[in-house]
């Protein structure tokens, strides 16, 4: 599960060309292309297999409708989600790592690869964001006082709040 759930995400998220696929401009492709492509590639999914990580997939990563597939957010290729902007919560999370933080200071948090930086609704879920890379540290954000000056929050189909940067002055760090 856990290697058909990287398959698709290097895939849908990164690099559809390297298998022959074109993802439509929110990021669809048919699902039957999807097989075919993998299987034509050493890497064959039965349609049972991939329902199955998509429904299992503890995170909701992938969304299935009317035939066709997509990553529900972490692209790197441009897509249009087509999400609508929300009102955020007055806090969110952002889950990092220490060698990180000079740079946060001075640049505030910045999407890097991707074409948002992920936030986090609740401390827990950004202290497992950040353990990927090392000791995690949670950086709290103003989300309220952002959104009231403008900057437009998205929220992704399985959860993730998204928005372009976060200026430092937004950013609460750990003391000590
Ligand atoms: C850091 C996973 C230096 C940022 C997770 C992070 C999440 C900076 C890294 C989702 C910086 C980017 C996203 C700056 C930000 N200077 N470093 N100015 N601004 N950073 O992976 O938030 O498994 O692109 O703190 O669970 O870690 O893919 O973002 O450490 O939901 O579904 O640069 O990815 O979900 O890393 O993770 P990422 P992220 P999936």
């Amino acid at each position: 599960m856990v290697r058909i759930s990287k398959y698709l995400a290097r895939h849908l998220r990164h690099d559809p060309q390297r298998i022959g696929l074109t993802l439509d401009p929110a990021g669809w492709v048919e699902v039957d292309d999807l097989l075919r492509a993998a299987a034509a590639h050493g890497f064959p999914i039965t349609p049972e297999e991939l329902r199955e990580v998509v429904a299992a997939n503890d995170k909701r990563r992938y969304a299935i409708e009317a035939g066709r597939i997509r990553a529900s957010q972490g692209h790197s290729v441009p897509v249009e989600l087509g999400l609508p902007a929300r009102e955020p919560p007055e806090v969110l999370y952002h889950g990092t790592v220490g060698r990180f933080l000079a740079a946060i200071r001075r640049e505030g948090l910045r999407p890097m690869n991707r074409h948002h930086v992920h936030l986090s609704p609740d401390r827990e879920t950004a202290g497992r964001v950040g353990a990927r890379r090392g000791a995690p540290v949670v950086l709290v954000v103003a989300a309220g006082v952002m959104h009231a000056d403008g900057h437009a929050f998205l929220r992704s189909d399985n959860g993730v709040w998204l928005v372009e940067r976060v200026p430092a002055g937004y950013l609460r760090f750990p003391s000590a």
